[in-house]
């Protein structure tokens, strides 16, 4: 631990990296993933849970929280760590992506984005000075500056205009935040699938020295060798002595194949999200539960797996509480979600320190391959 945020690399293995962020409320492995804990909870788990499988840092978001219970409200409940019992460090994302996807009659310009809430149509609005304010309002030891995301595919004046107006953005939240050691401010790196507009807008940010980088605006829309081909082409630009986060992303495929290319951090509800549809990743792949092929299958997901949903519960009983639309569901494949995603990143990180990241990506993606029925 330490009272102010650091981030050192330990070891790297091509351009895989392993490294380590340290601050005052805790240390971050690096790759890490961070569940998606929105509402101030990681849906259908105990915080401890999450924990105990290995998180470090989780992610809550400025759109949900400001509109519910409110920023200010959880301010005066102590913050969100104290709020949500989570004494950890905690990322927040600034709200602009969610209001675009979520939010109805939105009005944005350079000043900032209007909104009416989806849960009850009221008109709220977020600038970047508004949106780092509320993330020091939950206490957020992360936080991102507000960005425009353009969905894919698009024009090259939008792209071109939603990134220069973001490293505006970039700037003023960079003020707003200020001189705050043991927190971090990071950018985000825009500029949709062109990639004259990534490398601008990664040396721009790179020029004003903030304490870590995201790249954002992969995810939405293009294939994944496009954002492949855009990390390869990014990645190089950025500081390599500064955390580097690819938001919102992915699958466990999306994962191995980011850190790769020197990826450190990554957050996305496929793990949490999927688990309450249903569906269940392993070792060996994708496991829809709610196939009937599943009924009398006595067999549990993964008897190697020292989570207790993965080991100890058959998928015949998973598949039942799922067609049952049973909370435990939700519950159980959430947990073994997770509980897959973070013995991933914790078989990356060994394979880097081993030296051995190639042949564990190959030997993990042959086991996706050949499935386990
Ligand atoms: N910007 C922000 N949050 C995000 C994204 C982005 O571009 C994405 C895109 N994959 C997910 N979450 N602020």
């Amino acid at each position: 631990m330490s009272q102010h945020f650091q981030f050192q690399l330990t070891a790297t293995d091509g351009l895989a990296r392993r490294g380590e962020i340290t601050m005052p409320r805790g240390n971050v492995r690096t790759p890490a993933f961070m569940p998606v804990g929105t509402a101030g909870t990681v849906k259908a788990m105990y915080l401890d849970q999450v924990r105990d499988l290995g998180s470090d840092i989780i992610l809550g978001n400025v759109y949900h929280l400001m509109l519910r219970p409110g920023a200010e409200r959880v301010a005066r409940l102590g913050g969100l760590h104290e709020f949500a019992r989570w004494p950890h460090p905690i990322l927040t994302d600034s709200g602009g992506f969610q209001v675009m996807s979520l939010a109805a009659l939105r009005k944005l310009d350079e000043k900032g984005v209007k909104f009416r809430s989806h849960l009850d149509g009221s008109e709220h609005a977020l600038t970047p000075e508004r949106s780092i304010e509320i993330q020091g309002l939950l206490d957020s030891d992360i936080q991102m500056q507000l960005d425009e995301c353009i969905r894919l595919p698009a024009e090259r004046a939008e792209i071109e205009r939603a990134m220069e107006m973001s490293l505006r953005w970039a700037e003023r939240c960079a003020v707003a935040f200020g001189d705050q050691p043991g927190k971090a401010m990071f950018g985000i790196v825009q500029g949709g699938d062109l990639i004259d507009l990534r490398i601008r807008s990664a040396e721009r940010l790179a020029a004003m020295d903030l304490k870590g980088y995201a790249v954002g605006g992969l995810a939405v829309g293009e294939p994944q060798a496009v954002m492949l081909a855009t990390l390869d082409e990014t990645l190089p630009v950025l500081p390599t002595k500064k955390p580097r986060y690819l938001m919102g992303v992915g699958t466990p495929q999306d994962i191995l194949r980011s850190v790769a290319r020197g990826i450190d951090m990554f957050d996305c509800v496929m793990p949490t999200r999927s688990g309450r549809h249903g569906l269940a990743f392993t070792r060996f792949g994708k496991v829809n539960l709610k196939n009937a092929r599943h009924a009398e299958d006595s067999r549990p997901l993964d008897e190697t797996s020292d989570c207790p949903a993965s080991r100890d519960y058959s998928r015949a009983y998973l598949h039942h509480l799922v067609r049952a639309n049973e909370a435990l569901a939700s519950m159980l494949l959430t947990w073994n979600n997770l509980a897959y995603y973070q013995s991933l990143m914790a078989g990356i990180r060994a394979a880097i320190e081993g030296g051995q990241f190639e042949a564990f990506a190959a030997q993990t993606e042959e086991d996706w391959a050949r499935g386990d029925i």
